[in-house]
């Protein structure tokens, strides 16, 4: 068996849906036109473990045409889009993912993507690549490298390295600027409120919003829900953020105060334990509360559910806790990122550039991983502005060029007034 999933008939609704996400990704269809030809990763035998969505689908069929065998698993137990697993196990490619896995399922699913022995890891989240150190080390032996999609999982992989504990070289594809600037900001903030408004159908105008983390994330869900007309407030830990987060105009406070009068939380942080007890314990009645980091640390659940007397689910990713007082809090998605488990992640024209900087990534190492350490590498910048600039001329817009006599004036210190 090369795949588990979830219904295979599933899988002309997902390519249908794959079909929309290429048409909206077109440096990665660009870019798939010529490796296709030129077979860059042939003899690569990649385990990935991300979302399963249909713009990670382009990501996969990409990779494939690009010459490499492929074994996919998604990174969350509740991302997976049960129709695009469908369709991709229907075109062969060995998946093994479905919407709703348990946790043992979920590392079942991990150790299966590594049978075939690979040679380049992608991971998002570093959930694979911790299962090869833990579990299967001796698999290093046979792998050139990895490359990383999120802050959480570089976070982790920052830390590995540190202890020495890598064992095999990886890419920060996150910390590109092609990928956090677009990815991190724009995408978070769109999906993050797509995922609320799926789960709600509430009205964002006029209510009191408040976001914890005022990192690239959350920054962008505090623009978006700016946009709509929310009087938003910004948590943070760091005085700089916060500064930043006052001077655009936004509130800041302690949590506890926010919890007074927030009608929506969203977290942000990549932290654990950034709501709980003490604030569920002042939130208002009809509260909504939700996060958007890569783990489900952030919000205490389990305080929530010694608070709560009653819990039902009212509505699809959107679970009524029931407090002894009376009051009622709303939960969406179990507290997992709300964007992938109740909206489809991040608007395929984002992860266009996210996607091309890990086909590129993952071909560098291909070419260049024996002469690196085991450590964790920044994306070149020039790969960066390959995919910056083919994303513009791919949009239609042309920019200006340094003529000789500016990069002159560039490059000197002599002139001034
Ligand atoms: C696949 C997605 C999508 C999407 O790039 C984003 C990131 O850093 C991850 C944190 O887990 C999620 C990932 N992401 C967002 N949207 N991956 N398909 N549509």
């Amino acid at each position: 068996m090369t795949y588990k999933i979830k219904n295979i008939n599933l899988a002309e609704e997902g390519r249908k849906k794959i079909e929309w996400a290429e048409s909206r990704m077109p440096v990665m269809m660009k870019l798939r036109e010529e490796f296709s030809k030129t077979k860059p990763l042939e003899g690569m035998r990649i385990a990935g473990c991300l979302h399963v969505t249909k713009e990670t689908a382009v990501l996969v069929e990409t990779l494939v045409l690009a010459g490499a065998e492929v074994s996919w698993s998604g990174c969350n137990p509740l991302s997976t889009k049960d129709d695009i697993a469908a369709a991709l196990a229907a075109n062969d490619i060995s998946i093994f993912a479905w919407h709703g896995m348990t946790t043992e399922e979920f590392y079942w699913a991990i150790d299966k993507t590594l049978e075939f022995k690979p040679t380049l890891t992608l991971d998002d989240g570093a959930d694979l690549i911790f299962r090869i150190h833990s579990e299967f080390p001796h698999l290093a032996e046979n792998i050139i490298g990895g490359t990383e999609e999120t802050t959480t999982g570089v976070h982790r992989l920052r830390a590995m390295e540190k202890a020495n504990k890598l064992l095999y070289p990886i890419i920060a594809v996150n910390d590109t600027p092609t990928k956090w600037q677009f990815d991190n900001v724009y995408g978070t903030g769109q999906s993050t409120i797509d995922g609320i408004l799926r789960a709600t159908n509430i009205l964002i105008a006029g209510k009191t919003f408040v976001v914890a983390g005022y990192g690239h994330c959350g920054r962008g869900v505090a623009k978006r829900a700016s946009g709509l007309g929310a009087n938003v407030i910004v948590t943070e830990v760091d005085p700089v953020e916060a500064l930043k987060a006052t001077l655009e105009g936004f509130r800041v406070m302690k949590m506890v105060d926010a919890a007074e009068i927030g009608d929506i939380f969203v977290t942000a942080t990549g932290m654990k334990d950034v709501i709980t007890k003490e604030h569920f314990e002042k939130m208002k009645d009809g509260a909504i509360i939700c996060n958007t980091g890569h783990y489900d640390v952030e919000i205490n659940i389990n305080h929530l559910e010694e608070l709560a007397v009653e819990k039902r689910e009212l509505r699809i990713n959107n679970e009524e806790y029931k407090l002894k007082d009376g009051r009622r809090l709303y939960l969406l998605a179990k507290g997992r990122l709300v964007n992938l488990a109740s909206a489809e992640g991040h608007p395929s024209e984002v992860m266009d550039m996210s996607f091309a900087n890990q086909l590129l990534s993952l071909i560098y190492l291909k070419e260049n991983g024996g002469n690196l350490k085991k450590k964790v590498y920044d994306v070149s910048e020039e790969q960066d502005k390959r995919v910056a600039s083919l994303k513009l001329k791919l949009m239609g817009y042309e920019i200006d060029e340094l003529t000789e006599e500016q990069k002159q004036y560039r490059d000197a210190f002599f002139e001034g007034t």
